[in-house]
Protein backbone atom coordinates (compact mmCIF):
# COMPACT_ATOMS: atom_id res chain seq x y z
CA UNK A 1 0.00 0.00 0.00
CA UNK A 2 1.23 3.46 -0.81
CA UNK A 3 0.24 6.64 1.86
CA UNK A 4 -0.78 9.95 1.21
CA UNK A 5 0.45 12.34 3.48
CA UNK A 6 -0.42 15.12 5.32
CA UNK A 7 -1.96 17.88 2.20
CA UNK A 8 -2.99 15.10 0.27
CA UNK A 9 0.37 13.84 -1.48
CA UNK A 10 1.05 10.78 -2.88
CA UNK A 11 3.98 9.21 -1.31
CA UNK A 12 6.10 5.63 -1.89
CA UNK A 13 8.98 6.00 0.56
CA UNK A 14 9.41 7.79 3.86
CA UNK A 15 12.96 9.12 4.01
CA UNK A 16 14.15 9.89 7.67
CA UNK A 17 17.89 12.34 7.53
CA UNK A 18 19.78 13.62 10.43
CA UNK A 19 23.14 15.81 10.28
CA UNK A 20 25.47 16.87 13.70
CA UNK A 21 28.31 17.36 11.63
CA UNK A 22 29.08 20.68 10.47
CA UNK A 23 26.26 23.10 8.84
CA UNK A 24 23.85 20.80 9.96
CA UNK A 25 20.76 21.80 8.51
CA UNK A 26 22.61 22.77 5.05
CA UNK A 27 23.95 19.10 4.86
CA UNK A 28 20.22 17.90 4.92
CA UNK A 29 19.26 20.29 2.40
CA UNK A 30 21.87 19.13 0.29
CA UNK A 31 21.04 15.21 0.49
CA UNK A 32 17.60 16.30 -0.10
CA UNK A 33 18.74 18.25 -3.25
CA UNK A 34 20.78 14.72 -4.68
CA UNK A 35 18.28 12.85 -3.87
CA UNK A 36 16.01 14.39 -5.95
CA UNK A 37 19.18 15.22 -8.67
CA UNK A 38 18.44 11.91 -10.96
CA UNK A 39 14.53 12.75 -11.64
CA UNK A 40 13.80 9.48 -10.56
CA UNK A 41 12.36 10.25 -6.80
CA UNK A 42 10.69 13.42 -6.19
CA UNK A 43 10.05 14.91 -2.91
CA UNK A 44 6.41 15.58 -2.47
CA UNK A 45 6.38 16.27 1.59
CA UNK A 46 8.53 17.96 3.47
CA UNK A 47 8.89 18.31 7.30
CA UNK A 48 10.26 21.16 9.45
CA UNK A 49 14.10 20.90 10.48
CA UNK A 50 14.19 19.87 14.18
CA UNK A 51 17.11 20.37 16.47
CA UNK A 52 17.46 17.20 18.46
CA UNK A 53 19.02 15.83 21.57
CA UNK A 54 21.63 13.20 20.64
CA UNK A 55 19.64 9.66 20.87
CA UNK A 56 21.71 6.13 21.71
CA UNK A 57 24.97 8.00 21.96
CA UNK A 58 24.48 10.89 24.40
CA UNK A 59 28.13 12.14 24.35
CA UNK A 60 27.50 13.83 20.91
CA UNK A 61 27.19 17.36 19.43
CA UNK A 62 23.66 17.97 18.98
CA UNK A 63 22.02 16.46 15.77
CA UNK A 64 19.57 18.31 12.92
CA UNK A 65 16.82 16.16 11.80
CA UNK A 66 13.89 16.13 9.28
CA UNK A 67 11.94 13.53 7.60
CA UNK A 68 10.47 13.63 4.12
CA UNK A 69 7.56 11.35 1.88
CA UNK A 70 8.82 10.82 -1.92
CA UNK A 71 7.35 9.00 -5.05
CA UNK A 72 9.37 6.94 -6.44
CA UNK A 73 9.10 3.79 -9.34
CA UNK A 74 12.71 2.21 -7.73
CA UNK A 75 12.33 -0.93 -5.66
CA UNK A 76 13.35 -0.34 -1.53
CA UNK A 77 16.98 -1.99 -2.41
CA UNK A 78 17.19 0.80 -5.07
CA UNK A 79 16.16 3.24 -3.31
CA UNK A 80 18.26 1.98 -0.33
CA UNK A 81 21.25 2.12 -2.55
CA UNK A 82 20.48 5.85 -3.63
CA UNK A 83 20.46 6.83 -0.07
CA UNK A 84 23.69 5.23 0.88
CA UNK A 85 25.57 6.69 -2.68
CA UNK A 86 24.26 10.47 -1.21
CA UNK A 87 26.15 9.50 2.01
CA UNK A 88 28.93 8.83 0.29
CA UNK A 89 28.99 11.71 -2.27
CA UNK A 90 28.93 13.42 1.22
CA UNK A 91 32.15 11.95 2.03
CA UNK A 92 30.11 10.22 5.13
CA UNK A 93 32.63 8.24 7.12
CA UNK A 94 31.00 5.09 9.25
CA UNK A 95 33.72 5.42 12.31
CA UNK A 96 31.47 4.93 15.92
CA UNK A 97 27.95 2.81 15.62
CA UNK A 98 25.06 5.64 16.25
CA UNK A 99 28.32 8.76 16.42
CA UNK A 100 28.68 11.75 14.40
CA UNK A 101 28.31 11.94 10.79
CA UNK A 102 28.21 14.62 8.06
CA UNK A 103 24.55 13.12 7.33
CA UNK A 104 22.60 10.06 7.61
CA UNK A 105 19.87 9.36 5.26
CA UNK A 106 17.42 5.97 6.01
CA UNK A 107 14.55 4.66 4.73
CA UNK A 108 11.63 4.44 7.10
CA UNK A 109 8.93 3.21 4.89
CA UNK A 110 8.42 1.69 1.86
CA UNK A 111 4.62 1.93 0.43
CA UNK A 112 3.88 -0.26 3.67
CA UNK A 113 6.42 -3.16 3.29
CA UNK A 114 7.20 -5.08 6.45
CA UNK A 115 10.21 -7.17 5.51
CA UNK A 116 13.69 -8.26 7.64
CA UNK A 117 16.48 -8.29 4.95
CA UNK A 118 20.43 -8.02 6.05
CA UNK A 119 20.69 -4.61 4.33
CA UNK A 120 16.95 -3.41 4.98
CA UNK A 121 14.28 -3.84 7.40
CA UNK A 122 11.33 -2.03 6.90
CA UNK A 123 9.32 -0.14 8.76
CA UNK A 124 12.99 1.05 10.08
CA UNK A 125 12.95 -1.16 12.97
CA UNK A 126 13.53 1.51 15.64
CA UNK A 127 11.03 4.45 14.48
CA UNK A 128 8.64 3.66 17.50
CA UNK A 129 11.74 4.77 20.02
CA UNK A 130 12.85 8.03 18.43
CA UNK A 131 11.46 10.94 19.16
CA UNK A 132 13.35 12.78 16.53
CA UNK A 133 11.91 10.77 13.96
CA UNK A 134 8.68 10.29 14.87
CA UNK A 135 8.09 14.23 15.53
CA UNK A 136 8.87 15.04 12.27
CA UNK A 137 7.66 12.20 10.37
CA UNK A 138 4.15 12.69 11.99
CA UNK A 139 3.83 15.99 10.58
CA UNK A 140 4.36 14.70 6.73
CA UNK A 141 2.54 11.27 7.54
CA UNK A 142 0.04 11.45 10.80
CA UNK A 143 -1.60 8.39 9.38
CA UNK A 144 1.21 5.92 8.84
CA UNK A 145 1.19 2.63 11.40
CA UNK A 146 3.83 1.03 12.48
CA UNK A 147 3.24 -2.54 14.01
CA UNK A 148 0.21 -1.94 14.35
CA UNK A 149 0.01 1.65 16.08
CA UNK A 150 -0.46 5.33 14.24
CA UNK A 151 2.17 7.37 15.02
CA UNK A 152 0.92 9.47 17.64
CA UNK A 153 1.01 5.94 19.93
CA UNK A 154 4.55 5.57 20.06
CA UNK A 155 4.74 9.47 20.25
CA UNK A 156 2.72 9.42 23.74
CA UNK A 157 5.42 6.45 25.13
CA UNK A 158 8.83 9.24 24.19
CA UNK A 159 10.30 11.92 25.53
CA UNK A 160 10.05 14.67 22.78
CA UNK A 161 10.96 17.92 24.43
CA UNK A 162 14.41 17.72 23.52
CA UNK A 163 12.79 18.06 19.91
CA UNK A 164 12.17 21.24 18.53
CA UNK A 165 11.33 22.87 15.42
CA UNK A 166 14.64 24.97 14.12
CA UNK A 167 11.59 27.85 12.42
CA UNK A 168 7.94 28.00 12.45
CA UNK A 169 8.15 27.24 8.80
CA UNK A 170 9.89 24.98 6.50
N1 LIG B 1 20.97 9.00 14.69
C1 LIG B 1 21.51 7.95 15.25
C2 LIG B 1 21.85 7.88 16.67
N2 LIG B 1 21.36 8.98 17.43
N3 LIG B 1 20.29 11.05 17.63
C3 LIG B 1 19.64 12.08 17.04
N4 LIG B 1 19.19 13.08 17.79
N5 LIG B 1 19.45 12.14 15.70
C4 LIG B 1 19.88 11.15 14.87
O1 LIG B 1 19.67 11.23 13.64
C5 LIG B 1 20.55 10.05 15.45
C6 LIG B 1 20.75 10.03 16.85
C7 LIG B 1 21.84 6.76 14.44
O2 LIG B 1 21.20 6.72 13.25
MG1 LIG C 1 21.56 5.17 8.40
MG1 LIG D 1 19.94 6.42 11.27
Amino acid sequence: MTGTGDGGSHYDALIGLGSNMGDKADNIRRAVALLSEAGDIQVVAQSRLYRTAPWGVTEQDWFVNGCIAVATELSPAALLKRCLGVEDTMKRVREQRWGPRVIDVDVLDYRGMVFDDPDLTLPHPRIRERAFVLVPLAEIAPDLEIGGHRLDHWLAQVDAREVTPMSESK
